[in-house]
């Protein structure tokens, strides 16, 4: 790892044009990173563009300098000497036109910055880190090694990829570096309780009617280890949601007593072909990543994803019973 970020480093310093994205439908650790990252690099005098192609959803506006994220590849002025993808398995992940836009002359080198585990991939450098907490921490590990001074700003975003990520630091993931680091962006400036009331008690009243529908759909196991719970089409119409709103919604069932996976179904595609986006998470006795790979997607340990065809009978069926053959 330390290899990878000296590469990215003297890829940097011999660079001046530079892309930054990360994954569609983008949380807390997609947008701070993308912004930490283009924040940290255009005070050591780069050309910066951060695009994202489903923009800005309204509950991460609080980002400092999130009104700069781009939405479409068609008004930048590549070519760019590097193009990153952060918190991205693949450039796939970033969406269609980034990744045809990557392949091409516009971008000369490729770059990407994750924590999820993963096999390969299509860039020239791949700095993968599985143990770190967010792909904000990779930021500041890069930011760090080229002397970038952090300032507030950057450090509010940093900050929010850590809370997001780590559940307020209570998931598993949360180790000493986060806390350290943590702890070094809130002496920079960043007051933890306005990063936290941004995040969590700042939700739209559409989505807490979203959450109406759909809780009557939880269904938990016989032997009461797998909950799920799900949002159709038509309770996204009766709500005026969007995906975006189904954000925490797997925490419901997660927060079960004795449940080991939780898993939210969101319907995508037409309805006459309908297609179910799974949100997969475990509390430690099952590889959800594993599950998630079987079905064509993939993710952490404990939290994972994928996409399945069919009725939601059939799909919610499918992925209970692999569940339930790895918790044998
Ligand atoms: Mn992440």
């Amino acid at each position: 790892m330390k290899n990878e970020i000296k590469k990215i480093q003297d890829l940097i310093e011999q660079s001046k044009s530079i892309l930054i994205t990360s994954h569609e439908n983008p949380d807390g650790d997609a947008l701070g990173s993308t912004l930490s990252l283009g924040l940290g690099l255009h005070k050591i005098g780069k050309e910066i563009t951060l695009y994202n192609k489903d923009g800005v959803p309204e509950m991460l506006e609080f980002l400092p300098h999130s009104e700069n994220i781009v939405k479409s590849l068609n008004s930048v002025s590549g070519p760019f000497d590097i193009a990153f993808a952060v918190d991205c398995t693949a450039t796939s992940r970033a969406g269609v036109e980034f990744e045809e836009y990557a392949k091409s002359e516009n971008c000369k080198n490729v770059v990407i910055i994750d924590h999820h585990q993963t096999t390969g991939s299509d860039a020239n450098i791949h700095l993968l880190d599985e143990g770190a907490s967010s792909t904000g921490i990779l930021i500041y590990a890069i930011l760090k090694a080229l002397d970038i001074e952090l300032d507030k700003d950057i450090a509010e975003n940093i900050y929010t990829t850590i809370v997001s990520d780590t559940g307020s630091f209570s998931y598993s993931n949360t180790n000493s570096d986060t806390l350290r680091i943590a702890a070094e962006l809130v002496d920079i400036g960043v007051e933890p309780s306005k990063i936290s009331q941004a995040i969590y008690e700042n939700e739209p009243l559409r989505k807490l009617e979203l959450y109406k529908l759909a809780i009557p759909t939880l269904e938990i196991t016989e032997d009461e280890t797998i909950a799920s719970i799900y949002v159709d089409k038509k309770m996204f119409n009766e709500t005026d949601t969007t995906r975006q709103d189904t954000e925490g919604l797997v925490n419901i069932p997660r927060s079960i007593k004795g449940v080991y996976v939780a898993m939210l179904f969101r319907q995508e595609g037409q309805e006459s072909d309908p297609e179910w986006k799974v949100s997969l998470r475990s509390k430690g006795r099952v590889n959800v990543a594993k599950i998630a790979e079987g079905f064509g997607g993939g993710g952490h340990a404990r939290a994972a994803g994928c996409s399945l065809k069919g009725s939601i009978q059939e799909v919610k069926s499918r992925v209970i019973s692999s569940v339930k053959e790895a918790l044998a």
